[in-house]
């Protein structure tokens, strides 16, 4: 068989992208050689419909191995009583929760798509929306930030069975404890969603909601930059259900190359270098929030404490996201056109623009950098339809971004 040179080419091409270009969507992230490693391996080729031990196929001594370092080493980082490593993402891992502890109709409450939250936190064009009876909390209108005594008031007349904590969108930190007060106030669970910021939990920049919240999930492959994939943490006394909702509830066979490759990432994530690394996330973010602000730049919140970053462009213009991502995009720099809270623009042409540092730390590109890419984001903006800007701009980010190779193991 001759080989498929048709996909070879176009992954040499997107490998030569991921180099040349700034990736500053705040959910993404590139995971060590060793991960991608263990993701393309033969441990994909097993079925292991089951948990370790006890599995409905023969073979699987070595991926139950497996299995079992991933879990272990997710419980040590975290310092979790139960985990679950087999969801294939975050929104199946959702998912597997409502089924757990929901019956359709239940009432639940999570943060309003508009203002940072998830398609799984209750949309209605979700199955979290259209199964279960979502009621949102919004963010404060002038402050832009989580009102506590907001969501405490909702919490009390909505009687919900389960209250969602987490964020998308949202450039502050979460108050985990108070979240897991309320919950308990009312009689809901709490499931702390910390996918964008798990790899900051884990290398404590920021805090952490373990050891007090009932039921955690997070994909692995953003800030905690394994594969893709998600993880499940919980109290002990969860966790019969929710592994029964994860199989045979909702998924078949687990992806052990997945789980290999988040084993990797967990090892990885427990060396003592990861603290920096995360720390350095969110001073790179803090730096270029700072630097755009002085350019004169509305900020969501007026900063970051995370990774991300949410621009209002509202006073430039409404509906300007999607054209100011296409230009910054021409330009070398990939982000996220985004809703800002109470955007009065729809979500396919919002307001504002998501801004992430993972990729750039890990890079190893630091504050110096983030006031060059401040300058070039700025320049743009200002400039969006000078092609000849834009072109100027490509080319200083892609010098700049071969002083900083993602790969530089990988021939191109
Ligand atoms: N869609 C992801 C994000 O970009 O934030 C979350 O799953």
């Amino acid at each position: 068989m001759t080989p498929d040179v048709e996909v070879a080419a176009l992954l040499k091409q997107e490998l030569a992208r991921q180099e040349t270009v700034l990736s500053m969507i705040p959910s993404e992230n590139a995971p060590s050689l060793a991960v991608l490693e263990a993701v393309g391996s033969v441990a994909g080729n097993k079925y292991a419909e089951g948990y370790p031990g006890k599995r409905y196929y023969e073979g699987n001594a070595v991926v139950d191995k497996i299995e079992l370092l991933a879990i272990n080493r997710a419980k040590q980082l975290f310092n979790a009583e139960h985990v679950n490593v087999q969801a294939y993402s975050g929104s199946p891992a959702n998912q597997a929760v409502f089924l757990a502890f929901l019956k359709p109709g239940d009432t639940f409450m999570g943060l309003d798509l508009a203002c940072g939250g998830h398609l799984t936190h209750g949309s209605p064009v979700n199955f979290s929306g259209r199964i279960y009876k979502p009621v949102s909390y919004g963010l404060d209108k002038e402050t832009e930030l989580l009102d506590m005594n907001a969501v405490r008031e909702i919490a009390l007349r909505e009687k919900p069975k389960l209250i969602i904590s987490g964020l998308t969108a949202y450039p502050r930190t979460i108050n985990f404890k108070e979240f897991q007060k309320i919950a308990e106030e009312v009689g809901a669970i709490h499931l702390a969603d910390v996918s964008h910021i798990a790899g900051l939990i884990a290398g404590e920049s920021h805090p952490s909601p373990f050891p007090y919240t009932d039921l955690v999930m997070m994909t692995t492959h953003k800030t905690l930059r394994g594969p893709r994939g998600a993880l499940l943490l919980c109290k002990e006394k969860y966790a019969k259900e929710l592994d029964k909702a994860v199989f045979p509830g909702l998924q078949g066979g687990p992806h052990e190359n997945n789980i290999a490759g988040i084993a990797v990432a967990l090892y990885e994530a427990l060396q003592p270098t990861f603290k920096e690394y995360s720390l350095q996330i969110v001073k790179n973010a803090s730096v270029l929030a700072k630097e755009l602000m002085n350019k004169g730049f509305k900020l969501v919140t007026n900063g970051t404490d995370n990774h991300l970053i949410l621009m209002d462009l509202r006073q430039q213009g409404i509906s300007l996201g999607k054209q100011a991502a296409f230009a910054l995009n021409e330009a070398g720099i990939c982000c996220n056109m985004n809703s800002v809270p109470y955007d009065p623009a729809l979500p396919y042409k919002p307001s504002g623009l998501r801004f992430g540092t993972p990729i750039l730390t890990t890079r190893g590109m630091k504050e110096q950098e983030m006031k060059l890419v401040a300058g070039w984001i700025t320049e743009v903006l200002q400039n969006m339809d000078n092609s000849g800007t834009k072109l100027r701009i490509a080319k200083e980010v892609k010098e700049l971004c071969l002083r900083f190779p993602l790969y530089p193991e990988l021939k191109q």
